[in-house]
């Protein structure tokens, strides 16, 4: 063969090998386009998934706080008691955007004291807070320079509110996550309404032309809110999300609300998953829409009658607000909310549980009291919450369970919510031997008795605590539990 046909050949050869590469680049480079826009944890081995997860699920406590410029209203608007939540209330009454804003102007939390938040979520023995960043109001708690509708341009305050809240929780060794509502946003032209009548609960003289209005606009009452949604999710929700992603050091949860237009628009809640990546590790809810699980399901208000093997956390409120409502003292007792938390934990859950401060910056007092009285039982007895998993029982009569195993053995939490009378307490099925029995509070150590029903504990008369006395039982082996 010539050596020019042989040049030839291998210029061609290597011609093609260069086409055949920027192929294989183009492909490439759109396929990681493709990838960057899905959910960044997509392709996550299940290893990689518990260690994310890890610091969350043994957690198993924490605030939600809704805090905004609803806080003022409180409730009523124009002398009118506005019913259901708080934060709604724009919604609700249908305040015109330029009449709600006017409330902005008498938003100046003076008495806002992140540190003493921070510590009162933390002797409560939660390990995260979640903040609303902004809420469906499209009110900006923090210093957004895509808006003025935000707490630096509208109040009287002027100062970014999420800025200490995050030193104070990086000092006090508490996570800190952001609520973001990225579709609703009642404010700026293009955000999404959900569509509720104008007249439910009191009585507004205008609530047919604002129904037939309603109908018409996708839930908007105002003029002043109609607009293109991608346009709105492209130049506020993005950008702020990544604002908040980049401005206040660590976060560590990311809690969307109401993919309201987006629920199945895959291209809208991809603007926001690439925006995941800017915090590396970052937890995110079921909440953005497009069809993305993320991290956790969110029941809300409400306690699943069983876990579930997708991780979960319920959000709650106190009384039945979550913004701040000044009349609503429909307030849940402390049994109710620590019997909560127990039998979420025996469920393998979380609590979010929630605080509406005040538009002076405090937390209710019925709300302090509460998170005082069950940091009191959690200084105790919170080694039977953090770091354990789900009961291993179908069912127990007189209470909840949690677990921790190990490879020789477990340790089991029995949360005695109902004392038993003859001082017997049976655990159903349990054929493990049991290694030691006590009362966590003091260690007083507990006779056992094994037989064909189970073990059954011996009490003392009393229970240390009414709302729940926690046994402890350290058993041998594999956990081997005949269920009923
Ligand atoms: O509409 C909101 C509501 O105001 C509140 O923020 C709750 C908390 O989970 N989420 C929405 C309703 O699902």
């Amino acid at each position: 063969m010539d050596s020019r046909n042989h040049t030839s050949i291998i210029d061609r050869k290597s011609n093609h090998c260069i086409v055949a590469l920027f192929l294989l680049l183009l492909v490439g480079g759109l396929i990681g386009t493709v990838q960057a826009a899905g959910w960044p944890y997509e392709d996550e081995t299940p290893a990689q998934r518990n260690a994310r997860m890890a610091w969350w699920r043994q957690a198993r406590f924490g605030m939600f706080i809704h805090w905004g410029v609803y806080a003022v209203p409180a409730g009523t608007h124009n002398g009118v008691k506005i019913n259901r939540i708080g934060e709604w209330i724009m919604n609700r009454a249908k305040i015109p955007v330029a009449e709600y804003k006017e409330y902005g102007k008498q938003f100046n939390p003076v008495k806002y004291d992140p540190n003493q938040w921070v510590l009162m979520a933390k002797d409560a023995g939660m390990k995260y807070i979640v903040i609303t960043t902004k809420h469906h109001d499209g009110f900006a708690l923090f210093d957004s320079k895509v808006t003025d509708w935000d707490i630096v341009d509208a109040t009287p305050y002027g100062k970014d509110l999420l800025k200490p809240l995050a030193e104070a929780c990086r000092k006090h060794g508490i996570k800190l996550g952001f609520y973001y509502s990225q579709a609703q946003d009642w404010c700026h032209p293009g955000g999404a309404a959900i569509r509720k009548p104008a007249r439910e609960g009191w009585d507004n003289p205008d609530a047919d032309e604002i129904d037939a209005y309603t109908a018409e606009h996708d839930g908007h009452w105002d003029p002043a809110q109609l607009g293109d949604m991608d346009e709105y999710l492209r130049t506020i929700a993005a950008p702020q999300v990544r604002e908040i992603l980049t401005n206040y050091g660590d976060i560590a949860v990311l809690w969307w609300d109401t993919p309201t237009g987006m629920k199945t628009n895959k291209e809208r809640a991809d603007l926001f998953q690439p925006l995941i990546n800017l915090q590396p590790g970052l937890i995110t809810n079921n909440r953005l829409g497009g069809g993305y699980k993320g991290d956790l399901n969110t029941p809300e208000q409400r306690i699943p009658a069983t876990g579930s093997d997708y991780d979960w956390e319920t959000c709650m409120t106190m009384n039945d607000t979550w913004g701040y409502k000044s009349y609503d003292q429909n307030w849940k007792s402390t049994e109710t909310l620590l019997r909560n938390l127990v039998d979420i934990a025996s469920k393998g859950g979380n609590y979010l549980l929630n605080v509406g401060p005040t538009g002076e910056g405090e937390f209710p007092q019925p709300s302090i009291d509460r998170l005082k009285a069950i940091g009191q039982w959690m200084k105790i007895y919170g080694g039977s919450i953090y770091e354990t998993t789900a009961s291993p029982f179908a069912r127990l009569t007189w209470g909840r369970c949690t677990k921790k195993t190990f490879i020789n053995g477990a340790t089991l939490y029995l949360h005695v919510f109902d004392w038993p009378a003859d001082g017997k307490l049976l655990v159903p099925g349990l054929k493990n031997e049991v290694l030691h029995a006590y009362l966590m509070a003091n260690f007083e150590k507990l006779e056992t008795r094994s037989n064909e029903s189970g073990v059954t504990v011996q009490l003392p008369v009393q229970a240390l605590d009414p709302i729940d006395t926690v046994v402890v039982l350290k058993v041998s082996g594999e956990l081997d539990i005949q269920q009923e």
